[in-house]
């Protein structure tokens, strides 16, 4: 192997990005904003977690670089991305990755005291749903004309309320349900929370029926 052969294997070898995560939990919405991005990741070894607090997903990149909270782990990628978008779009994708993990997740997501995902706020009306409904009803992605990182943080947690709440009614929100389902067909999403996912939050999307309960512990 000649030295630039070996240089070029070395930068590859250094540069891999290592995903630690697990399907059934919030992880697979990272590595579906590395798809839609374009970012190669591989899959860590669980057993060797770096997360500082125990959870998933984390990510580590270069040997040196360690992000935990799945939201920073987006903004990483949207980092990693950004040449590619005007300032105002990528100032955009930032303000709704952190919007959906401050002020979402509260409300997709209610917990006990102890962290215990025992509901969703969305079996009831909210002022903010009803203003995300407003925005979707006038474009039909939340950054740009076109889908980005800031739809794989917000329509993750919504699809991930349909994977642990079915059959709860979001009608009062039509084209938040539209939206999701734009995203959920993506065939990035499959490929991240797989093919049997995608299909039965897409029957919830398409009808009124009341679907299976998905595995899985949020
Ligand atoms: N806000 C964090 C939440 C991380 C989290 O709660 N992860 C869960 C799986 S979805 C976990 O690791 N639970 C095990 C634990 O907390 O020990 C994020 O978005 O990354």
């Amino acid at each position: 192997m000649n030295s630039f052969l070996l240089a070029t294997v070395f930068l590859q070898f250094a540069s891999a990005l290592t995903l630690y995560g697990h399907p059934g939990t919030r992880s697979p919405l990272c590595n579906w904003g590395a798809l839609e991005v374009g970012i190669d990741i591989k899959m860590g070894d669980l057993s060797k977690n770096p997360h500082p607090f125990g959870q998933i997903p984390c990510l580590t990149d270069d040997n040196d670089v360690l992000v935990f909270e799945s939201g920073a782990i987006l903004l990483y990628f949207l980092d990693k991305t950004k040449d590619k978008l005007s300032p105002s779009e990528a100032a955009a994708i930032q303000s709704y990755i952190v919007w959906a993990n401050a002020s979402l997740d509260g409300i997709c997501f209610l917990e006990t005291p102890d962290g215990k995902v025992y509901d969703t706020g969305l079996k009831k009306p909210n002022k903010n749903i009803d203003k995300l409904d407003k925005i979707l009803e006038k474009q039909p992605f939340l950054a740009s004309d076109q889908f980005t990182l800031a739809d794989v943080a917000v329509a993750s947690y919504l699809l991930y309320v349909l994977q642990f709440f079915p059959g709860v009614d979001i009608s009062r929100w039509p084209y938040v349900k539209a939206y999701m389902k734009d995203c959920c067909i993506r065939p990035a999403y499959a490929k991240a929370f797989g093919e049997k996912v995608q299909g039965l939050l897409l029957s919830q999307l398409e009808s009124e029926a009341t679907p299976k309960k998905l595995f899985g512990v949020f």
